[in-house]
């Protein structure tokens, strides 16, 4: 790759652009992953897209986008001191205020100095002669690093809809990802919502009081259950930091790094009277109580998880006062938890207020966006604002839209053609020196992810260290490593009910082109048995990859 290499030196020579390590994104995981080669004495350049950090919390300022982890859960767990400061007002707090905290995350720990802001990374490409990697930022600018992170994020690549005449409407616009950093009036304005995913449900429920008349178009209805969100109080806050060390410690043995863990018992073990008890309880605890902490043959056997989608169908049927919409609002298609579970609060009640409506557009298709509404097949429909929560190209969409080249000037875009093939969800063959944090086959995507973030970002500042200690220039995972690891995730995943439905968690988006074919995108071994696997591959040295 000669030309490479002559660009190589021109950048040696010229500039003052090589790095240790570059990390591209400064959410969650590459603020964190910073912090810690800092530790190393290695030279970091950050690129982030946004103008500031934070990552998904930091776009998603959408109206009600707030976790659905348990605040005290999700901040990060390295610093006693952060912990022992950092006070959340709620149970689940709002973005507002996680963007806050990352904001002090990064002057606490003076993290903005090697962060280069609003530089979007569109190319990367491996000098297999040098062993390193040039980086190209869309603005034409290059610069020259021994190792590449990725904390891209797994949904960061939005999409709007393929729909005819998206550009054409003269109203206000906005995809929730996208969404302004001004405030937004929704006074007496008539509103369309498209999508009915998380993020649908939570915008829905927090604008129908605020609008003049609001219409969703929802083409597949989802499982959602209540968030029962509070205030903490200051006797709770005193609790929450005193338990930290055993939270976490809890956090490290359960699948998803939640507070909830699994039932023990089956859906048919208990009588019925039982069942109900239970199921009551779990519809009233807070949370994702109701979806990881159930009868362990929910998510697995049709039986019981027919049963219990039948529960909550009952429950929307007694939220929701026209029977006819509470048919449209509750899935047919798919079981509960087969898809992410949306949390709501007061979302099925949002149906009864006059001035909001529900149109099924698998029934009445959308034809078109107008220049001033929507038209479907059987109306054409006036508005002021059409937000688009028309959701991500998931999981592996970052990683498509910047053009990674490896060994033999590969496109990882073609290398994952088929389907992702990684080792561990940390690397791929045949791309060197690179590491994806959050990356597809990699526990942290059914994860309270910050947990597995940290897991991820520990993982590699442990190969960091090693390399440096070493004097090693270049490693890459063997394409048998590769292949074994790939087939491991289709095996865990074998089984499970969620590999039969259309959703982000199985690579589906109508919106791009060719990801119509359900791919095992995550590790479902869950993160205990992940974190193990990737601790072993360390103590061996690093087995299944070579080093040099
Ligand atoms: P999701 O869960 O992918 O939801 C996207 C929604 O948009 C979903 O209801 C889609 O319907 C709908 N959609 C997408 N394209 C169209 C078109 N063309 N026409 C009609 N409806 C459409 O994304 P979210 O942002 O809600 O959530 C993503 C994750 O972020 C979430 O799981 C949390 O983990 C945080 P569909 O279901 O495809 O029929």
């Amino acid at each position: 790759m000669p030309d490479t290499q002559l660009a190589a030196a021109d950048l040696d020579a010229t500039t003052n652009k090589t790095y240790d390590t570059i990390i591209i994104g400064a959410g969650i995981a590459g603020m964190y992953q910073l912090y810690r080669l800092r530790e190393l004495g290695l030279s970091v350049r950050v690129f982030e897209t946004g103008s500031g950090v934070g990552g998904t919390w930091y776009w998603n300022r959408y109206p009600g986008a707030r976790f659905d982890s348990e605040s005290y859960t999700y901040g990060y767990s390295f610093s006693e001191a952060l912990l022992e400061e950092w006070n959340w007002s709620e149970h689940f707090a709002p973005q507002t205020e996680t963007l806050r905290y990352l904001n002090h995350v990064a002057d606490r720990f003076d993290l903005r100095r090697n962060i280069q802001f609003d530089s979007r990374v569109s190319a990367a490409t491996f000098d297999e002669t040098a062993r390193r990697w040039e980086v190209t930022l869309d603005n034409g600018e290059r610069f020259l690093t021994r190792f590449l992170i990725t904390a891209i994020g797994p949904l960061s690549a939005d999409t709007l809809p393929r729909i005819l005449g998206v550009s054409s409407f003269r109203g206000q616009s906005f995809h929730t990802y996208r969404w302004p950093h001004e405030a937004v009036d929704f006074a007496g304005k008539r509103v369309a919502v498209i999508g009915t995913g998380a993020t649908g449900v939570q915008v829905i429920q927090t604008i129908a009081p605020l609008v003049g008349q609001l219409t969703v178009f929802q083409r597949t209805p989802n499982w959602c259950t209540p968030l029962h969100n509070r205030k903490i109080t200051e006797e709770e806050q005193k609790k929450i930091k005193a338990g930290y060390p055993a939270m976490f410690e809890l956090l490290r043995r359960t699948p998803g790094c939640y507070i909830h863990n699994t039932d023990p018992r089956g859906t048919f073990e208990v009588t019925e009277e039982e069942r109900e008890a239970f199921w009551e309880k779990l519809y009233s605890e807070p949370g994702f109580a109701i979806w990881m902490a159930n009868f362990r043959d929910v998510l697995t056997d049709p039986k019981a998880n027919t049963l219990f989608s039948d529960f909550i169908a009952r429950k929307i049927r007694q939220r929701v006062k026209d029977p006819k919409v509470a048919e449209m609002l509750i899935p047919k298609c798919h079981g509960f938890g087969t898809r992410r579970v949306p949390q709501e609060t007061h979302y099925f009640e949002a149906y009864n207020l006059p001035h909001v409506r529900l149109v099924d557009t698998r029934k009445t298709s959308i034809e078109r966006i107008t220049e001033t509404g929507i038209k479907t097949s059987d109306a054409e429909y006036e508005f002021d604002m059409i937000i688009y929560a028309t959701g991500f190209d998931a999981i592996t969409g970052a990683f498509d839209r910047i053009e990674f080249r490896g060994t033999g000037g590969r496109r990882l875009k073609d290398h994952w053609a088929e389907g992702p093939k990684t080792f561990l969800g940390l690397m791929s063959a045949g791309f060197p020196n690179m590491l994806t944090i959050v990356g597809p086959h990699n526990a942290s995507t059914r994860c309270n992810i910050p947990r597995c973030i940290e897991q991820n970002v520990d993982w590699i500042t442990g190969l960091m260290r090693a390399a440096r200690d070493r004097g090693i220039t270049r490693f890459d995972a063997t394409p048998e490593a590769e292949t074994e690891w790939s087939r491991h995730i289709e095996e865990l995943a074998d089984g499970m009910l969620y590999t039969q439905v259309d959703s982000w968690a199985t690579g589906i988006n109508s919106n791009v082109e060719g990801k119509t074919v359900r791919r095992i995108l995550q590790y479902q071994g869950g993160a205990p048995a992940y974190r193990e696997r990737c601790d072993a591959v360390a103590a061996a040295g690093y087995a299944s990859m070579v080093l040099t």
